[in-house]
């Protein structure tokens, strides 16, 4: 049977050109600093964010947490949006790695309000933690792919600078927000020190993230990067599918928002279940239901080939990427009519 798999937009697998680049790919010891098309991959990032300078890393996990490490001490404590993935998904990884605590701001719809992060930054007393960094996610994940206005992130640079805090930006799906919100991914990224795409995602390549900021962050996010085991030697083969995942995957990003919105209103109409239609503005789908079933739902449709993944109790999320079509949308729209209804 074939499978319609929404469960993430990091089950993409590389296409053909980049498998051709991949073939062809000119490499070096990346570690030593001689890997041309690492490189080159670094620069056309840095570039397409407004950043003087970029860093190769395996993931997103290593991305985030080379940014906590960079601008904290341990016992500092970090500000963020309580479902981002920094503090959610990172196995404890901003404990264990950076000896860091946070301070959790429930967003609306993943958007924290600038009144309640400028209350949770810390004042200056013996007895209290240092804020010392800001963490910001877009679009959000657990919120249902939800778009930061540019707005705020302009508030949040103004804590951000009052406080003498620093700004990270958790740019995994950074390309679908610019598209949705019709801003340039760099307008975003001017309002962070730190700012990093995944090209693994809805962009398609097989592995990798970039992380972007001025040269002399780069330059220490690079030592970072060593002490994680994230030194990679001839890397050049995968830095290829992410040049080729840059330049042929940003603008398609549209086609999985409007698949991705047809889906979420047919959802919509179901008996017993809702999808903020409003802020269902990028790839994501969250179908709440009335009755924790996710996973019931979940494991009816995977008998029909359609895979979503449960994110809680109540909660099945849809990804659209590039190997959904309007077909699999079709598919999956009727399973769930079959099985809700
Ligand atoms: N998210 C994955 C899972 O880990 C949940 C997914 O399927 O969505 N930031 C954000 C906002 C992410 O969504 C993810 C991956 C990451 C960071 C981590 O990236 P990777 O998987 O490359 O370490």
């Amino acid at each position: 049977m074939s499978r319609s798999d929404f469960r993430s937009d990091t089950v993409t697998t590389p296409t053909d050109a980049m498998r051709e680049a991949m073939a062809a790919a000119e490499v070096g010891d990346d570690v030593l600093g001689e890997d041309p098309t690492v490189q080159r991959l670094e620069a056309a990032v840095a570039a397409r964010l407004g950043k003087e300078a970029g860093l190769f890393v395996p993931s997103g996990t290593m991305a985030n947490q080379i940014g906590v490490k960079l601008y904290t001490e341990p016992g500092d404590e970090i500000v963020a949006e309580a479902s981002s993935h920094v503090l959610t998904y990172e196995a404890g990884g901003i404990g264990l790695i950076s000896g860091v605590q946070c301070r959790p701001v429930r967003g609306d719809h993943g958007v924290m309000d600038p009144v309640e992060v400028e209350a949770a930054v810390r004042g200056v007393d013996i007895h209290l933690p240092r804020s010392s960094l800001l963490c910001l996610e877009n679009t959000n994940n657990v919120a249902g792919g939800t778009v930061v206005p540019l707005e705020n992130f302009d508030a949040m640079r103004a804590i951000a600078d009052r406080h003498g805090m620093k700004i990270l930006l958790d740019g995994a799906r950074l390309f679908h927000a610019a598209i949705a919100a019709g801003v340039d991914a760099s307008e975003y990224a001017a309002r962070a020190d730190l700012a990093w795409v995944a090209l693994s995602k809805g962009l398609s390549a097989p592995v990798g993230s970039v992380v972007c900021g001025t040269a002399e962050d780069i330059r220490r996010a690079r030592r970072v990067r060593k002490v994680l085991g994230g030194g990679m030697r001839q890397v050049g083969v995968l830095a290829a599918a992410g040049l080729v995942a840059l330049e042929t995957g940003v603008d398609r990003l549209a086609d999985d928002h409007r698949r991705a919105r047809r889906l979420a209103e047919a959802a919509a109409a179901l008996p017993g279940t809702s999808v903020d239609l409003e802020r269902t503005v990028t790839n994501i789908v969250l179908l709440r239901f009335d009755e924790p079933r996710a996973r019931e739902v979940a494991d009816r449709l995977a008998e029909h080939g359609v895979l979503a993944m449960p994110m809680a109790a109540d909660r099945l999320r849809f990804c659209t990427h590039r190997l959904i079509d309007d077909d699999d949308v079709e598919r999956a729209t009727h399973h769930l009519q079959q099985i809700v209804s």
